[in-house]
């Protein structure tokens, strides 16, 4: 991952190698002639080949081929996706652990008020790892039945504070002049904070591939995005990793953890989930891709194309289709336009299970996203998942972005589930916010001063190489020969 410590020379070169295909990809690039055609997929395992005809003798030889690669990839898959799985198990990473462990000691020193629960896991049992999200510890966080343990909870809140601390020092940046256009996601920080934390994060088709739309800083801040990445897009520096300052704030692009670039125009990254699930489907593992938008834009038929493709007979496709429903679509409410009860009603008649659930509670979120995410990794089928989120500022910086106060606050509610579960204090939960909002205070001082992009670098890194464009090979732009 790119340091972008605002050294130009070494993004150029971060730039250079983003763009390159990773080991695996370009192992997977050398395949592709054999993994093109789907018909050789789809006739796999079902007639022998015909001994005369040589072609079809060639293809049998060529799905044995594909099979015994596929067998080892997939065993090594599983034992990366099994380590991957213990983690999140253990609800957060070592260094999140320690994280959420000084929080709690600071949070102990600077209150009387101790911390229920145990944040020690039993790491010689693998099954116990797997569960701890449903484990019903001692003063965890309950949502009617459901429950996380209080470390993940506070883990949680603390990335939503984060979350929510960067969205609103963004917009302070559109209005101040140190950025210009404004769009983002406060108010659907629980739903997305519990997604980015359950994603298999990683390159190529072993790991899941994220379509997203303008709102998700909280789900790449949950990856482990560092906010310097998202403010440098607001202030269209040529540092900025995403698009070298010439992207409106949120439109990531990160190789390295498969999230495919993000694009204004909306609903389209609903046609291109079904492209990677399919070759998700033909490289093996348990990888999935993941695509959200807004309610507006399954008027699209993009999001019908979606469900279309994910659910051909015998070619079923791990795609787990979000929709954040904030209830507008700029400024036309979601009643005046949708006939259904809810847009996860939508999934019936093609055959997916779908599910709404309240995206500002952070326990049902983290469960209804663990169920789908299981669903779609083990029967290799689509899912669709309706979230509804609130819309804290409007719906961009051309609406003014100023608080609506009618919105229920997910930050704020959970701060009052946490408090009342007995698993943090007020003024520890102060500290928390207030720590989130020196650090997105510090993250802009630092890049805002980073070089603005010139002119010549308008077309540069437009396309990633290909080595499979015959009719316009020299169509490339600013490519690393
Ligand atoms: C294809 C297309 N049509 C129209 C627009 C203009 N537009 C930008 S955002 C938006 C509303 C989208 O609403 P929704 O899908 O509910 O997502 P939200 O912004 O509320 O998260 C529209 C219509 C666009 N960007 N692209």
């Amino acid at each position: 991952m790119a340091t972008n410590n605002g050294d130009l020379s070494d993004d150029e070169t971060q730039i250079s190698k983003n763009i390159a295909p990773s080991k695996g990809q370009a192992k997977g690039l050398q395949k592709s002639p054999t993994f093109e055609p789907a018909s050789k997929f789809e006739s796999l395992g079902n007639n022998d080949p015909q001994e005369n005809d040589p072609q079809e003798s060639h293809n049998h030889f060529l799905n044995s081929q594909i099979i015994n690669v596929s067998e080892q990839k997939q065993a090594k898959h599983q034992e990366d996706f099994d380590l991957f799985q213990r983690e999140l198990g253990d609800s957060i990473s070592q260094e999140r652990r320690l994280q959420t462990k000084q929080s709690i000691t600071q949070s102990k020193e600077h209150s009387e008020v101790s911390f229920v629960g145990h944040f020690e896991l039993d790491h010689t049992d693998p099954s116990s790892l797997l569960e701890t999200s449903s484990m019903v510890l001692d003063g965890s966080i309950f949502s009617g039945t459901e429950s996380i343990s209080a470390e993940l909870g506070i883990e949680i809140f603390r990335l939503m504070a984060r979350s929510r601390a960067l969205e609103e020092r963004t917009i302070k940046m559109s209005k101040s002049g140190e950025g210009i256009f404004w769009v983002g996601g406060p108010g659907e920080e629980a739903f997305n904070i519990c997604l980015g934390l359950q994603v298999y994060k990683g390159q190529g088709p072993t790991y899941d591939y994220l379509h997203l739309h303008y709102r998700s800083a909280a789900i790449l801040l949950a990856l482990g995005m560092p906010m310097q990445d998202h403010l440098r897009q607001m202030a269209m520096t040529r540092t900025d990793r995403h698009s070298r300052g010439r992207n409106f704030v949120g439109h990531y692009a990160i190789p390295e953890w498969n999230v495919v670039p993000i694009s204004s125009v909306i609903e389209v990254q609903y046609t291109m989930a079904p492209g990677t699930a399919i070759m998700q489907n033909r490289f093996g593992g348990n990888g999935i891709s993941i695509v959200s938008g807004g309610d507006a834009g399954t008027a699209e038929g993009d999001f019908t194309s979606c469900m279309v493709w994910s659910t051909r007979p015998n070619n079923q496709l791990p795609v787990l289709m979000l929709v954040t429903n904030n209830g507008y679509g700029i400024s036309t409410p979601a009643k005046s336009q949708h006939g259904e009860t809810n847009i996860s009603d939508r999934g019936g008649p093609f055959g997916i299970v779908s599910e709404t659930v309240n995206g500002n509670d952070p326990v049902a979120s983290w469960h209804a996203i663990k169920r789908a995410m299981t669903y779609v990794r083990t029967e290799r089928k689509p899912y669709l998942l309706e979230a509804l989120v609130s819309r804290l500022h409007g719906h961009s910086s051309s609406s003014g972005a100023a608080r609506v106060s009618s919105e229920p606050d997910c930050l704020f509610l959970f701060e009052q589930k946490l408090i009342q579960a007995g698993v943090l204090d007020a003024a520890s939960a102060d500290m928390i916010i207030h720590e989130a909002y020196e650090e997105a205070d510090r993250a802009v001082e630092e890049i805002i001063h980073e070089a603005a992009p010139l002119p010549e670098d308008v077309e540069k890194f437009t396309y990633a190489p290909s080595n499979v464009d015959f009719i316009y090979p020299e169509d490339y732009t600013g490519l690393p020969i």
